[in-house]
């Protein structure tokens, strides 16, 4: 099914989170079909130019940075629930994952490199149904301004509640990695601690079993693409490196080139690709998927 920006557009609508399979290896093909559904914001790193390199993310193991430098996204480390450059004013409305290197198969369940998604729309109720939560915490997450600033991040913090309840079922969400501990928001609220208190509940929940979540092992040519306030992404450790049989370092050719979408300027018509818009993922209550199923900037927020 051949389909259309604006296809992509309304499908993110419905469920937030598409699945395009068997994408061309063609780089210029993804830029064009990225720039189909909006402006495709500047890297981080970049210095104002609108090539691929200053647009396009490259996320890949860099055994090369020394470890201080990396960046989470260049280790192969897991990476905890987070959406896209969460903490800037301007943040991107979709987020896109190209797979265009699947990597090693994994050798073992704790490094299979799979990616996770959550959709706030189903989070938040089963938060609010969960044992543990309060009823003050919702309230504190819906109502407490809080900015944070990353230590590389030039553009101006955010300013605003971490969650958002649009109030028709759909729930927005801004989120980065060790928002509850080592990169704790600023808080504005006369009762910081308590906040935190909240966040952390909040955090403990997203990670624990009962939280619904999605968990998919990309494929070389899938193509990831969400809608950033609804959706946070995350994934699981891989193995990095290895030795050949003649001892010499093999590097995880595991690669993800990505994009973030600032604005849905697209008009109709604009061809895309064909689209799944149910991944073939699996949920935490699935079966784990088989192991030989399984197939920047590097920022993170
Ligand atoms: O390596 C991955 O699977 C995810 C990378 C990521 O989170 C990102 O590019 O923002
Ligand atoms: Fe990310």
């Amino acid at each position: 099914m051949a389909t259309t920006a604006h296809d992509v557009r309304s499908a993110l609508e419905d469920s937030a989170l598409l699945l395009v399979v068997d994408f061309p290896q063609e780089e210029l093909r993804f830029m064009e079909f990225c720039s189909a559904l909006g402006t495709v914001m500047p890297k981080l790193s970049a210095t104002g130019g609108s090539t691929i390199n200053e647009l396009i993310g490259d996320v890949r193991y860099r055994p090369d940075i020394p470890e201080s430098l990396r960046l989470p996204t260049q280790s192969c480390g897991p990476l905890t629930f987070h959406t896209a450059r969460a903490c800037s004013a301007v943040r991107p409305s979709i987020f896109v994952m190209w797979k265009v290197c699947q990597g090693w198969d994994p050798v073992q369940e704790g490094l299979s490199g799979r990616s996770l998604f959550l959709t706030w729309d189903t989070v938040v109720p089963a938060f609010i149904d969960a044992a543990t939560a309060h009823n003050e915490d919702l309230t504190l997450l819906t109502q407490t301004k809080v900015s944070y600033r990353p230590k590389y991040m030039r553009e101006p913090p955010a300013h605003e509640p971490l969650l958002n309840d649009a109030g028709d079922g759909r729930w927005f969400a801004r989120y980065w990695e060790g928002i509850a501990g080592r990169n704790h928001p600023t808080i504005e609220t006369s009762n910081a601690s308590r906040y935190m208190k909240a966040l952390k509940h909040f955090d403990d929940f997203i990670h624990s079993s009962e939280c619904p979540i999605t968990e998919c092992a990309l494929q070389t040519g899938d193509v990831a693409i969400m809608d950033n306030r609804r959706v946070a992404h995350g994934r699981r450790a891989f193995l990095g490196s290895r030795s050949d049989v003649r001892g010499r370092t093999d590097v995880n050719p595991r690669r993800i080139l990505s994009a973030h979408i600032a604005s849905l300027i697209c008009g109709r018509g604009t061809q895309v690709a064909p689209v799944h818009s149910q991944p073939k993922c699996g949920t935490r209550s699935d079966q784990p998927v088989d192991a030989n199923e399984e197939q920047r900037d590097g920022t993170t927020f």
